[in-house]
């Protein structure tokens, strides 16, 4: 298949173009670079070092045979995203060329509003431009399981049948989202939902949990970034970069917030299933995309366990919560479709930790040297924003 990735110089997109490649799709990429430019406006780096663009795409024509199509583009440049799209005539779009971090839009009106903007008009950009352009592409739209929030009943897989007054009706569950990033991502979903129903284009919306891990790459050129800020880094990578330079882990509060996790593996996994197996015409679809229901209180112990196997004395100080969120509270959903579809778990969380913790060890010195980007600045109640100042 031809598969387009927007994102493709991010976390997941850059492994993601490899593991289609492999796989033996033709990928092209987009990619507004500014996920390079966030990292260092918070004063941090990727833990695994990522080379620059024009050396990852020619390790990737070497290594895959074929040059990848890349446009260095903004999704909102609605003009020259028609022209990629007509250019590279992709039969999916994976969309993940949106801002992923909490923080970051709830430092100020700028960020909030940037991360918005950014999120909101070039999900529409996109949707547009396949409507005019790809109108058969499948769209495969990273979501995410916070839009949900932590409901106190199960969560279904985007829909569920409610009775309400002796009538019965199937709707979209209510998204009860907790930043003004995961809100952006609300109201892409009901964009994306709109757009099919009204161009009859089809789409995957992916509810993804939080990701960790790091993939061992024959070419460092290959490597995918990893980042262990306050700001970009997520939970269990926050952590495995904490253990690893001797810093404590930092649950926040109570430790009893529970979400979904799944490895960086699996999300490849997953989203290559999403891919090959695409929904009908007009159809929009939700998947949840997750493996485990942890809370951080479990992160820690995994995390304190896997640093021990590897003689690292990991030690934990918790911190005040800077963020608005239940610490103790219900949380079980649904995550069957992907299931159905084939996937089939890879290394348990227990054997992928160490694996992690061990591929991070070389990069000690980096981590440390941006140690203080660790702890939490910004702060959800406040709204204070916070003084980066560049190492
Ligand atoms: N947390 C700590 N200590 C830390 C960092 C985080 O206790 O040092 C806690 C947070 O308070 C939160 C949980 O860990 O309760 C998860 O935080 P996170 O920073 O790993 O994840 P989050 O901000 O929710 O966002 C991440 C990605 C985002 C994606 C989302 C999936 O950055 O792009 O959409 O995970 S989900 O969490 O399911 O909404």
């Amino acid at each position: 298949m031809r598969v387009l990735i927007a994102g493709a110089d991010g976390y997941i997109g850059w492994s993601l173009a490899q593991h289609l490649a492999r796989r033996g799709h033709t990928v092209g990429g987009i990619d507004a670079l500014l996920r390079r430019g966030w990292v260092a406006e918070v004063g941090s780096v990727s833990a695994i070092p990522i080379a620059p663009l024009p050396e990852r795409l020619a390790a990737f024509e070497e290594h895959f045979g074929d040059p990848m199509p890349f446009h260095e583009l903004d999704l909102r440049n609605h003009e020259a995203l028609g022209a990629a799209l007509r250019a590279f005539e992709p039969e999916v779009v994976v969309h993940l060329a949106e801002c992923p971090s909490a923080p970051y839009s709830m430092v100020d009106f700028q960020h909030a509003d940037f991360v918005q903007t950014n999120n909101v008009s070039g999900t529409l950009s996109l949707l547009f431009a396949m409507r005019d352009h790809c109108p058969e592409a499948h769209l495969i739209k990273l979501g995410t399981m916070g839009e949900y929030g932590t409901p106190n009943v199960d969560i279904p897989e985007g829909f569920f049948e409610i009775e309400y007054r002796g009538r019965r009706d199937t709707m979209p569950f209510p998204r009860q989202a907790g930043s003004w990033y995961h809100w952006s991502k609300v109201f892409d979903s009901q964009n994306v939902a709109f757009a099919c129903r009204l161009w009859g284009l089809r789409a995957t919306d992916v509810m993804q949990g939080v990701v960790y891990g790091a993939l061992t790459e024959e070419d460092s050129r290959l490597n995918t970034r990893l980042d262990f800020d306050e700001v970009f880094g997520t939970a269990l990578n926050r952590f495995c970069c904490q253990a690893v330079i001797g810093r404590p882990l930092t649950p926040y509060g109570q430790g009893g917030q529970s979400r979904g996790f799944l490895s960086l593996a699996d999300s490849l996994q997953c989203l290559t299933l999403a891919a090959e197996n695409p929904p009908e015409h007009g159809e929009y679809r939700v998947f949840n995309q997750l493996r485990d229901v942890l809370s951080v209180r479990d992160l820690v112990r995994l995390v304190r366990d896997a640093g021990a196997g590897l003689g690292l004395d990991v030690q934990l100080k918790p911190v005040d919560n800077p963020r608005l969120e239940a610490e103790h509270h219900y949380y079980r959903p649904d995550a069957d479709k992907l299931r159905r579809l084939g996937f089939t778990p890879s290394l348990p969380i227990e054997e992928e930790l160490p694996v992690m913790i061990h591929r991070l060890l070389p990069y000690r010195d980096r981590i440390s040297a941006h140690a203080d980007r660790l702890l939490p600045t910004v702060s959800w109640r406040d709204g204070r924003a916070p003084h980066w100042e560049t190492p």
